[in-house]
């Protein structure tokens, strides 16, 4: 069904009927053809004590759809960033902002490369990078062990640690 709106994939309801039978009906998705570029916004650095950052992203799309678009996300790492699973684009929009839920574990991680991608069955899809920095203080101390007197031989020692 080739039309010229920006109508995404369609659920077609197909329905046969007969005589002498029960209608049947079969679902089929059609791609549609006039295809819309999708994009994401999204904050390139957060910090795992950012938590929850209610609509700060955004899924955009290159023209506004004829009908509502469902948005399908997904984050490469769900250990640091959190994603809804899908988001609504609404006829004449060209955009839907969503929430990003950053994670705060307790380890020393450093700053990992969080992927967050877009999709639209039939358009493809679009990934967007989001840098999330650690946030586990990180203390430096000297260390002198003392001598515990097992074998009278524990060495003492300097060092450099991490907690
Ligand atoms: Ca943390
Ligand atoms: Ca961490
Ligand atoms: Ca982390």
């Amino acid at each position: 069904m080739d039309d010229t709106l920006v109508d995404g994939p369609q659920a077609i309801r197909v329905t046969a009927f007969a005589l002498g039978y029960v209608p049947a009906g079969a679902t089929m998705e059609i791609d549609d053809n006039e295809t819309a570029t999708l994009l994401i916004e999204a904050p390139a650095f957060v910090t795992e004590s950012d938590g929850w950052l209610p609509l700060r992203a955004k899924v955009r799309l290159s023209v506004p759809p004829d009908r509502d678009i469902t948005v399908y996300l997904r984050s490469e790492d769900a250990t640091e960033v959190i994603v809804p699973a899908t988001v609504v684009i609404t006829a004449g929009q060209t955009s839907a902002p969503f929430s990003l839920q950053v994670l705060d574990e307790r380890e020393v991680d450093g700053t990992q490369e969080a992927v967050i991608s877009a999709s639209v069955p039939g358009w493809g899809a679009a990934a967007r990078r989001i840098d999330v920095e650690d946030n586990e203080p990180v203390k430096l101390f000297i260390g002198v062990e003392e001598e515990n007197g097992l074998n009278g031989k524990s060495p003492k020692r300097k060092g450099w640690s991490r907690s």
